[in-house]
């Protein structure tokens, strides 16, 4: 399949996905694939698993981190959306073999009470509207080989969306500074990176205002009870069977989930 549009992008991005099988970048076959376009695509992919029978449950930042942007090659965020079939239990192992070659990062989850929308989102607004702040994990999947992609191909691919992990406690947002909470992620019990929120762009409540300026512009807008990933505090660690993986915050508690 040659993709040279959006509905064979869709079509590449979904059977990759469903047969576990990587694939070339979008931007070889398809040069003119810009990063608006590639946010249709990523529109469509999602309207697709929705007309499916999918629920929309959230929204997810990603790239927020220098490190990240660095080791992908990028230099802006993206965001992306998350249904009910991305949300994992941690009682359960994250099985590797449903996945094409998933890595796993420690992340700050909002539980939003209010829907946010922009243009005109502010710090303040994010905060307003946060029910819960929580620690989590966020399994992501790129459908490209080797993780390989320019930013409209990860943009059209979901944000390597593939799913997440929400922690057991819950914080008000005025009861955590997020700027300085720190994050030790933790792989066999050995600690392999440390964090703090500032890694996500300086502020995770300003990130999250700026994505949702951003998603605005597309005219998208992110509902209210919607679960919001603010983007990974470290880079990303691959899943190995057998391995547990730890984030411990401050004050967001401690996630742990293993590897199956
Ligand atoms: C893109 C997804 C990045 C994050 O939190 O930075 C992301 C990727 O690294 O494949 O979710
Ligand atoms: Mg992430």
């Amino acid at each position: 399949m040659t993709v040279t549009d959006i509905s064979t992008a869709v079509a590449a991005l979904t059977t990759a996905e469903a047969s576990r099988t990587d694939r070339g970048r979008l931007t070889d076959e398809w040069p003119g694939l810009d990063e608006a376009t590639a946010y249709e695509v990523q529109q469509a992919l999602i309207d697709a698993r929705l007309a499916d029978g999918e629920r929309l449950v959230g929204f997810k930042l990603g790239l927020t981190s220098r490190a990240k942007q660095e080791r992908m090659g990028v230099d802006a965020p993206i965001t992306g959306w998350l249904t009910a079939a991305h949300q994992c239990d941690a009682a359960e192992p994250v099985v590797v073999a449903d996945y094409i070659h998933p890595r796993i990062e420690p992340e700050i989850v909002l539980i939003l009470r209010e829907e946010l929308v922009g243009p005109g989102c502010t710090r303040a607004d994010v905060i307003a509207a946060t029910a819960e702040v929580r620690a989590g994990f966020e399994v992501i999947d790129s459908r490209y080989r080797d993780f390989s992609f320019a930013l409209p191909d990860v943009v059209a691919d979901n944000a390597s969306a593939a799913g997440f992990l929400v922690g057991a406690t819950a914080v008000a947002p005025e009861d955590v500074d997020l700027i300085d909470e720190p994050l030790e992620l933790l792989v066999n019990g050995e600690v392999v990176a440390t964090a703090t929120g500032a890694a996500i762009q300086g502020d995770p409540f300003v990130a999250v205002a700026e994505a949702v300026n951003a998603a605005g512009g597309r005219g998208q807008a992110v509902p209210a009870r919607a679960v919001v990933l603010a983007g990974a505090l470290t880079d990303a660690v691959f899943l190995e069977p057998g391995s547990t993986y730890t984030a411990r915050f401050r004050t967001l508690g401690e996630l742990t989930v293993t590897a199956g």
